[in-house]
């Protein structure tokens, strides 16, 4: 089934019995004015990946890491959610955990501040920090420092580094992901360039499916057309803070 481009605020249909999954980038918090890794003036764009979102990278140079990470945070404390969060949120109350499920690859909070009871950050959290010493017990924890004058250490003594999944590290609760990809019936991706795996791959198990014959439909919606287009049933092209309000009808 070739990939169509639709108006794209003609409203997506959520039928009776049907379940959401829905998998957001940075797209989705640009409008926040969180800057996105691979547009224009992207993240990516002052920062070579390998040196502060690598395992590799922190051992080399923690403090670098530290850095980068600090300076998301401070700007991450003073941004809010836009409509986009808001619209996830109100349908997610609309549908309930059973019938709607949020995996973010982002690492901010807007989700959350937007009023997302239930959100599953596989590449992590900004705002939490733990050992990096696997063999300790202690576990992550809130953290809103963004200036390290000295590298934070945990009581082990081993260096404390971001709760973020870095490059060459396997996403958080991928078995839980893995589950709801399969029961969901209606598969969304919003505001992802859709180059980064596993989680650009997400859309592919829907093809998967419907080959072997299941009712299953797959949506992107973004500014521009994502390296993973392909595999996507309909494409919705424009900004997700002006697109999501009132975008999803939800048939009892
Ligand atoms: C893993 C934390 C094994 C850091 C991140 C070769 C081929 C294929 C794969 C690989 C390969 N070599 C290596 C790999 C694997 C690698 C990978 O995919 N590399 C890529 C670069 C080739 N992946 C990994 O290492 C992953 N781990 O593979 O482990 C494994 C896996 C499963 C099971 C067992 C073993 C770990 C990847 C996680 C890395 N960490 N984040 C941090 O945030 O500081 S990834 C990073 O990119 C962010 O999390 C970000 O969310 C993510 C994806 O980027 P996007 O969200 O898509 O953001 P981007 O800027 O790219 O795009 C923004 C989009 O929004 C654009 O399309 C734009 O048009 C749109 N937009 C802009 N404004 C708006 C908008 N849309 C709507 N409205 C707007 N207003």
């Amino acid at each position: 089934m070739p990939t169509q481009s639709v108006p794209a605020t003609q409203p997506i249909a959520i039928t009776a019995g049907e379940s959401l999954f829905v998998l957001t980038g940075a797209g989705i918090s640009a409008e926040s004015g969180i800057r996105t890794f691979r547009d224009g003036n992207g993240l990516w764009e002052e920062h070579r990946v390998e040196d502060v979102a690598t395992p590799e990278g922190f051992e080399a140079n923690p403090a670098l890491v530290w850095r980068f990470y600090g300076q998301r945070r401070a700007q991450a404390l003073t941004v809010k959610p836009n409509p986009a969060h808001r619209a996830l949120a109100a349908l997610e109350a609309r549908l309930g955990p059973e019938r709607f499920f949020l995996c973010t690859q982002n690492v901010d909070h807007l989700h959350e501040a937007g009023g997302s009871a239930e959100v599953l950050h596989m590449h992590g959290e900004l705002f939490r920090t733990r050992c990096s010493d696997p063999r300790c017990p202690k576990l992550p924890f809130h953290d809103e420092r963004h200036d390290f004058p000295t590298l934070p250490r945990c009581d082990c003594g081993a260096l404390q580094r971001p709760h973020i999944v870095w490059f060459g590290e396997i996403p958080f609760e991928m078995r839980r992901i893995e589950r709801r990809l399969r029961a969901s019936h209606l598969f969304v991706t919003i505001g992802s360039s859709g180059a980064v795996y596993p989680a650009a791959g997400f859309v592919r198990e829907m093809l998967y499916r419907r080959e072997n014959g299941e009712h299953v439909r797959s949506i992107y919606v973004g500014l521009e057309r994502p390296e993973n287009a392909d595999a996507f049933d309909e494409i919705r092209l424009g900004p997700a803070g002006t697109l999501l309000p009132g975008l999803f009808t939800v048939q009892d």
